[in-house]
């Protein structure tokens, strides 16, 4: 047992270059931990607390000077002596200190950041890997590639947010990363051919300018065929909506520019399911939305996955909320929408003991930490979202879980969705 002897944290920036927090955390046994938290630009109005310094004109008002001040005042003094292995104590303390819902007073951001650099402390002095501490679970996950990003994370005119490939039969990670490998380079040549933008968006996506939804799905469609694969079968198609981005008085405008009423948005997603092998759809609808979401749900076949992201927050209330009512069968989990580790894998065994799957999430603006690829591997998450094989803090995560893959040899297992 090695205890707290010091916690202190300073101000870097992340991948969409806005500042964000790092903490460190120092033991008496000589180790040390760091944790960056991530941003995203797309927010659920129920996420927990982001403190930044809005008034703060030197830093455009995204400054965390506060938020550090805190780690480095309140946060270091309570927590100094604590023994590094306990993280249910850490958080609890972390949750009590701040005193508030939504982590409003010491901001989520300082409080996760000190909750992830304190597990992964607790796995360096236990001298095990960081997945090991997390939990039990040796799984990998099948990556959701976002390969067309659109809606606030690219500069172009698509709705959705992201269309991603999933390449279900994947039986190692290697393999599903080659696999998504050659769909890319083939989507890459397809846009080329048309004269079509090869740059990427925030997730490492590429974001051409193409007309409609439908456009994106059928080139990456076509990108699918040519690698050599069969859509539906080897690879599927999986969506982010974020319609919380797309919702205006109860109505909603998924398909073009024209808001639409809730019937006719529930019948173009039953129209795209049924035209393409689309799998999974994720905030189809905006945040309290709740009786759209059990409609949709209903209307399915259990074998397609309506994920919540903004509908449940990583939060065991809402999550709750959703189970009771039959909305959604997945859950997005991003730990810094509910601010401590303890909290986000008690919202994980939660979504399991009920069926939902769970996706363990990126953000769109993110950094070199890789705590997400351990996080997915040690709570069998049949599913990763982090972004496309493009970006450095896109690939890191995937670069991790390949070591994991190699280190875990014949024991691990590939998830199976
Ligand atoms: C999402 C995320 C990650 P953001 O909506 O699922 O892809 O985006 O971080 O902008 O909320
Ligand atoms: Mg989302």
């Amino acid at each position: 047992m090695s205890k707290i002897s010091n916690i202190k944290a300073r101000q870097v920036f992340d991948s969409r270059g806005n500042p964000t927090i790092e903490s460190e955390i120092y033991l008496e046994d000589g180790n040390k931990a760091s944790a960056i938290i991530p941003s995203g630009a797309s927010v659920g109005t129920h996420e927990a607390f982001e403190l930044r310094d809005v008034e703060n004109k030197k830093y455009l008002g995204k400054s965390v000077l506060k938020a550090i001040g805190k780690v480095n005042g309140e946060i270091s003094k309570e927590l100094t002596g604590f023994d590094i292995e306990d993280q249910k104590k850490i958080d609890e303390t972390l949750i009590k200190l701040d005193g508030t819902k939504q982590k409003k007073r010491l901001g989520a951001n300082a409080i996760l950041s000190v909750s992830l650099a304190s597990c992964k402390a607790a796995a360096l002095s236990k001298k095990i890997p960081l997945f090991e501490n997390i939990g039990s679970g040796k799984t990998l996950p099948l990556p959701l590639m976002n390969i067309i990003n659109g809606g606030t994370h690219a500069n172009n005119s698509l709705r959705i947010q992201e269309f991603i490939m999933r390449p279900d039969k994947a039986k190692t990670f290697k393999e599903a990363l080659n696999i998504c490998f050659l769909v890319i380079q083939k989507l890459k040549s397809l846009l080329n051919d048309k004269n079509l933008s090869t740059n990427v968006g925030d997730e490492g996506g590429f974001a051409p300018s193409l007309a409609s939804n439908e456009q994106a799905i059928e080139i990456i469609l076509t990108a699918i065929e040519r690698a050599g694969f069969k859509a539906g079968t080897d690879i599927s198609l999986c969506l982010d909506v974020a319609a919380n981005e797309l919702f205006k008085e109860k109505k909603y405008a998924v398909n073009s520019s024209k808001f639409i009423s809730l019937e006719k948005t529930i019948e173009y997603y039953l129209d795209l399911i049924k035209k393409y092998p689309i799998k999974s759809i994720e905030d189809p609808f905006s945040e309290d939305d709740w009786n759209a979401w059990i409609n949709l749900t209903k209307l399915v076949n259990k074998d397609i996955q309506i994920v919540g992201d903004d509908l449940f927050v990583t939060n065991k209330e809402r999550l709750l909320n959703g189970i009771k009512s039959k909305a959604a069968n997945a859950i997005l989990v991003k730990p810094n929408q509910i601010g401590t580790l303890t909290e986000t894998i008690e919202v994980i065994h939660l979504a399991h003991q009920n069926s939902y799957k769970t996706i363990i999430s990126h953000r769109s603006g993110d950094s070199e930490d890789t705590f997400i690829a351990d996080l997915a591997v040690a709570t069998n998450s049949s599913q990763i979202k982090t972004g496309s094989l493009a970006r450095s803090e896109r690939v890191a995560k995937y670069n991790r879980l390949l070591r994991i893959e190699d280190e875990l040899g014949n024991s691990v297992k590939m998830a199976k969705v």
